[in-house]
């Protein structure tokens, strides 16, 4: 028998598709109260996903147990997003048993992916961020790493999004109206957390000083447990995310004193926090019930781990540190440093050096923006109001972290003081939350090499030279069990054939797949497998938006929130001038191509929903076109999401990743993209630098400005209008928007680009890159005639992607910030 290494865990014990069709039909009858004759497509995915839950039940226990047995350092990933999106297809994967339940399910007459159909989405995120900490809690669990996410359990995710006439519509998102298999309720492990009340000073018989809280609100927590299978039955991790109720003691008070409205009421206030996701990508305004909800999950989750640290330790802290840390999922779980801090001094009567030294070991915090607006703030009176100890602690550290850091190293220097200070001065003060995360953490990272390098250089300089150790990069990753192997099976199994079955934990071995990229063979087969995924995308487009593509085009993919830095409006603006060219010179010479989208606009972003509005109607100009002869085709996907993210990234020939150079911290769809063998037209931004150096110059097109241009551009003083005075072209498309050629009888309804782009300044420097951009779209047409040529690259872009695994991304987490050790799991 093999030996199983520590690092390794004992295989789960495999059903096979007898099994696995009695467990199903057990479900059926046991579990669904009905039977094969009449059961509905929703219960038998019901069915499957109870039998499913057997085994990952099974794994879940075994993990827990090894965990306790072995006392084992745990990471703690606070994160107020996850972007998880289906988990059916997920789950029978990374146990190792899809085609086993696609045979079974067949055999028992149903369709497999029917039955995936009937899941909806866990959107319980916006973007990137949201995305990224499900990659990271597959990656954990597939490495064996003890760990443990900690989040919201929104009652509404990310709204769905239709058009009506072209503009966005949102309509609310029930993901678990019907219940939601995934997910077990502990109640034996529910929380009761405080807010708003007044701070009481007391002093004992020695006649010590003592802050007493008096909270004006207790909420219950209450705990819902997600199983996070790793890939090949290692270990079962558990997504733990909060809903608050209101709390029972409370609600009785106001009940017995007759009030039975007001305690419905309280009822109705309390459950409000976890009821919906703030719908921002990057911005938020100071809401009040925001900041609730971050403190909410984050007092829960410290309580929650305090708790589970107490039954081993009882009341000694001093293992504390070496079993705990605790990484921020970018500032909005920031809180979670002074709730720590009061826990320890208020609760625990720990001395403040004592638990400021162990808040200092147990935080690390991940920066994944630079964009100001998005750099949280919260106003002093807010906090003063909602967290009135909390402010008071904040204002101690600041103290301190003034006096005996700042001033020490820059002594009398006020403006040091001021530009440092975690409160930010003026009629309104602020509290920045970067500033007490950089402070409270031993460990500070950015998301990409050049975003790392920008946040020491431009966001925290100081901060760099009081604590130069503190700083440190890990690039993003992908899973690429979800995002090749589950999304991509065509290509999947050529790759397992090519270079053998182990690149989806290791997946560097993808290198191997660049000796083919000149074999016709290999070639002849990789794009017959894209080609039968543009097919497939081909047909949910019609289903979809009732458009019809041609798998032959180019299909040009674009996929991501809706931001002006992102730059969809220059996307749009390439198509105009191609239009333009045709409508100019009938036979104007080039390859078709399909321009999809997928983007959500924040609900009160005006310009991002005016972009997409744009995009509607000058698709369906465009693709009614009879002079297009087909050349182009614009389509705008409806509520884009993981899903569909599924079913468009196997498809795509060109990657679109076209931010303004020092706006994208990272980017993770360009990462899955290229993996699927797309071409990325990019800037160097984010991780497409790190992209460009893995696949090589001659296998992306790179265009525009770079960082330091854009800063001496910016330093110079950009005006957009000398572009638009000296570009014919730019000057055409642009009037073009203000005519009512594509709204008739409305001219001026796409003028809102127009006005951004002039009168607005064009902050994104849309127009100055605007040229390079459509140079860099030529190259990709020539690249494409050439089918051999495009293969090539199509395949040298697969092979040569393997860095951006999250599985990398966690072994660099591990050794720069987390120093944790696996664990395998043992079976019983
Ligand atoms: O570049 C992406 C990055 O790849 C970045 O914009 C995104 O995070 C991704 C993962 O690192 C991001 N999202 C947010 N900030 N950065 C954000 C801000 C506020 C609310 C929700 C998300």
């Amino acid at each position: 028998m093999k030996k199983h290494t520590a690092t390794e865990a004992t295989p789960v014990a495999r059903l096979n598709t007898e099994q696995l069709k009695d467990n199903i039909v057990r479900h059926l009858h046991a579990s669904l109260g009905t039977d094969v004759n009449k059961a509905s497509p929703q219960a038998w995915w019901r069915a499957t996903c109870a039998a499913i839950n057997e085994q990952v039940f099974d794994g879940l226990r075994n993990t827990q147990r090894t965990h306790y047995e072995k006392n084992t350092r745990a990471l703690h990933y606070f994160s107020l997003e996850y972007l998880m999106g289906r988990l059916f297809s997920n789950n029978l994967h990374n146990l190792g048993l899809y085609d086993q339940a696609r045979q079974a399910l067949g055999e028992l007459g149903m369709n497999i992916a029917d039955l995936e159909d009937q899941e909806e989405d866990m959107a319980l995120g916006n973007g990137g961020l949201g995305r990224l900490a499900a990659c990271f809690i597959d990656s954990l669990a597939t490495l064996n790493y003890p760990a443990i996410g900690y989040g919201i359990h929104y009652e509404h995710g990310l709204f769905k999004q239709s058009f009506q006439d072209g503009r966005q519509i949102e309509r609310p998102d029930s993901w678990r109206e019907y219940g939601n298999p995934w997910e077990i309720c502990r109640p034996e492990s529910v929380q009761e957390i405080s807010v708003y009340g007044y701070v009481e000073t007391v002093y004992d018989l020695q006649g010590r000083m003592k802050k007493v809280w008096h909270p004006g609100r207790i909420i219950k927590g209450v705990p819902w447990d997600i199983p996070v299978v790793g890939y090949n039955g290692s270990s079962v991790n558990v997504l733990r995310l909060w809903e608050s109720r209101a709390s029972d003691f409370f609600n009785w008070d106001v009940f017995n004193s007759g009030g039975y409205i007001d305690a419905a009421r309280e009822n109705i206030e309390a459950e409000t926090i976890s009821k919906v996701l703030y719908p921002n990508d990057e911005t938020d305004a100071g809401k009040e019930l925001r900041l609730i909800q971050q403190y909410f999950f984050v007092s829960c989750s410290l309580k929650d781990i305090i708790r589970r640290y107490k039954r081993s330790h009882g009341d000694d802290w001093s293992d504390f540190a070496k079993q705990v840390v605790i990484q921020l999922n970018d500032t909005h779980p920031a809180v979670a440093i002074p709730e720590l801090m009061r826990i320890l001094v208020d609760r625990a009567e720990m001395q403040w050096d004592q638990a400021w030294n162990l808040c200092q070991q147990v935080f690390a915090y991940t920066n994944h923006t630079l964009l100001p607006e998005a750099l949280e703030k919260w106003p002093v009176r807010l906090f003063e109001k909602v967290l009135p100890r909390h402010i008071e602690i904040i204002y101690e550290i600041n103290r301190r972290f003034l006096v005996e850091q700042v001033d020490v190293l820059w002594p009398g220097d006020n403006q040091k003081k001021r530009k440092l200070s975690i409160i930010e001065e003026g009629h309104d003060p602020m509290v920045r939350m970067g500033h007490l995360s950089v402070v409270g953490s031993f460990r500070v990272n950015g998301v990409a090499e050049i975003h790392s390098t920008l946040v020491k250089s431009d966001l925290f300089p100081e901060m760099v030279a009081l604590w130069p150790d503190k700083f440190t990069n890990v690039t993003n990753g992908v899973t690429p069990r979800r995002w090749l192997k589950a999304c991509n099976p065509r290509l999947s199994a050529l790759l397992d054939k090519q270079v053998g079955t182990n690149w989806p934990t290791d997946l560097k071995q993808l290198s191997k797949f660049a000796a083919f990229a000149d074999d016709p063979a290999i070639q002849d087969a990789f794009m017959a497998i894209k080609q039968q995924n543009k097919a497939e995308l081909a047909s949910v487009v019609k289903k979809l938006t009732n458009i019809d593509i041609d798998p032959h085009a180019i299909f040009d993919i674009q996929i991501k929130r809706l931001h002006e830095y992102k730059r969809q409006h220059l996307n749009l603006l390439h198509i105009l001038a191609l239009y333009r060219r045709i409508l100019q010179e009938p036979d104007y010479d080039m390859v078709p191509r399909v321009f999809l989208f997928g983007a959500k606009a924040a609900p009160g972003y005006k310009l991002a929903k005016e972009i997409i509005y744009a995009i509607n109607k000058i698709a369906d100009k465009i693709n009614h076109d009879k002079r297009v002869k087909n050349r182009i085709k614009v389509v705008f996907m409806p509520n884009y999401r993981v899903t569909l993210a599924e079913k468009m990234i196997p498809a795509a020939d060109v990657s679109e990743q076209i931010s303004t150079a020092g706006k994208e911290a990272s980017g993770t769809g360009n990462m899955k993209l290229a993996l699927n063998g797309a071409v990325t037209v990019g800037t160097l931004d984010g991780a497409n630098i790190e992209i460009a150096e893995e696949v090589g110059s001659d296998n992306i097109a790179i265009f525009g400005l770079t960082v330091d241009d854009v800063k001496a551009l910016q330093a110079k003083g950009y005006n957009s209008s000398d572009y638009y005075y000296a570009d014919p072209e730019i000057k055409a498309i642009l009037d073009w928007l203000e005519t009512d050629y594509f709204t008739p009888g409305k001219p001026g309804e796409l003028a809102a680009i127009k006005r951004s782009l002039l009168e607005g300044g064009d902050p994104y420097l849309v127009l100055a890159d605007f040229a390079s951009y459509v140079k860099a779209q030529e190259k990709i047409d020539l690249w494409y005639r050439d089918k051999t040529l495009w293969a090539k690259k199509a395949m040298l872009n697969t092979a040569s992607v393997g860095k951006f695994t999250s599985d990398r991304s966690i072994e660099d987490y591990v050794s720069r910030v987390w120093q944790l050790q696996k664990c395998a799991v043992n079976v019983k």
